[in-house]
């Protein structure tokens, strides 16, 4: 049964590293019983009205991610969260994960230390320290593959390694660009370019799956950072932050190439200047990626619905 909206959504906004995070407090669907990805895929079938709603023009925008708050199957844990934006659905988002804990911490709903939140692709930890920055421990991150070509109308043949960190990345670090600001524009035409042709020719991650994030690197403007990246979302905006999954995907192929030791610090610039500090920590067999952060509450709102707004379901395109 696909559902109504209701006239009225409560959300905390706040911003990590400049990107935007919406989180729903209340409002939000009955997703029923289960794990949080049984509860996506609920959402996705029958409720996908509120994700265009919340966050779509006139009441949101392409830029903002937004973050739907769900009890956890385990009540341990201390949320369940599903991420989306303008284009569709996140399995996991680094910066939103910061903005949520900072939202919850905001609201009094997480207190300092160690708590789990479960996302469609696993659970995640979440670090609330008294300085208010969060460290994630994200989902396992690896290379899939390595130097992967392919060929781009105008640049000829490009390289990238493709990677997960909680969603696909193809992460490109020989490319002809200024990794700034100001060139915004031609880097959005650029690696939209890229991902239409990773589709058309086939390149994809594990089992097939769509590749929706694209990842440029380049030196850093501060010579504090090892790196510095922009990041283009599958909705087209590019993340003002430099990207928590991108990051966790960056640090696996890092490994991968014996360029980063387990332990070892690496602090990712984004196209802002502002900065993730991640790390890959050996856990048993497993790699997990941690990526510490900063968010700040920047709105508590309430969105309205009237029934006659021929808008009020978001202009999407
Ligand atoms: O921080 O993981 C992230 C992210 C994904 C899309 C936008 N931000």
């Amino acid at each position: 049964m696909q559902s109504h909206l209701p006239q009225r959504i409560e959300v905390i906004d706040s911003h990590t590293a400049g990107e935007p995070t919406r989180c729903i407090i209340s409002g939000g669907p009955q997703l029923g019983a289960g794990s949080v990805a049984e509860r996506l895929a609920r959402l996705r079938a029958s409720h996908d009205v509120y994700r265009r709603a919340v966050l779509c023009e006139p009441r949101g925008s392409d830029v903002l991610v937004g973050a739907l708050l769900v009890e956890p199957a385990d009540p341990a844990s201390a949320a369940g969260v599903i991420f989306f934006n303008n284009a569709g659905y996140l399995g996991m988002c680094g910066h939103g994960t910061v903005g949520v804990a900072a939202t919850l911490a905001y609201l009094g709903r997480l207190s300092l230390g160690r708590h789990i939140f479960e996302t469609p692709v696993g659970n995640v930890t979440v670090s609330l320290a008294e300085s208010g920055e969060v460290t994630i421990g994200n989902v396992t991150a690896y290379r899939h593959r390595a130097r992967v070509p392919v060929e781009v109308d105008g640049y000829g043949t490009l390289y990238g390694d493709v990677a997960w960190g909680g969603n696909w990345f193809y992460l490109i670090e020989e490319h002809p660009f200024q990794l700034l600001i100001e060139k915004v524009e031609s880097l959005t035409d650029f690696t939209w370019k890229v991902r239409k042709s990773l589709t058309e020719q086939g390149i994809t991650g594990a089992n097939g799956a769509e590749i929706d994030h694209i990842e440029l690197f380049g030196s850093p403007l501060d010579p504090a950072n090892h790196s510095r990246n922009f990041v283009l979302c599958p909705g087209k905006a590019y993340d003002r932050s430099p990207c928590g999954t991108g990051t966790s995907a960056k640090l696996a192929c890092l490994i991968a190439d014996g360029k980063l030791k387990p332990g070892q610090p690496w602090r990712q610039e984004g196209i802002l200047g502002s900065v993730f500090t991640g790390c890959m920590q050996q856990d048993g067999d497993r790699l997990i990626p941690t990526i510490t952060g900063s968010a700040y509450v920047t709105a508590e709102s309430s969105l309205i619905f009237e029934p006659n707004d021929p808008f009020r379901t978001g202009i999407s395109t």
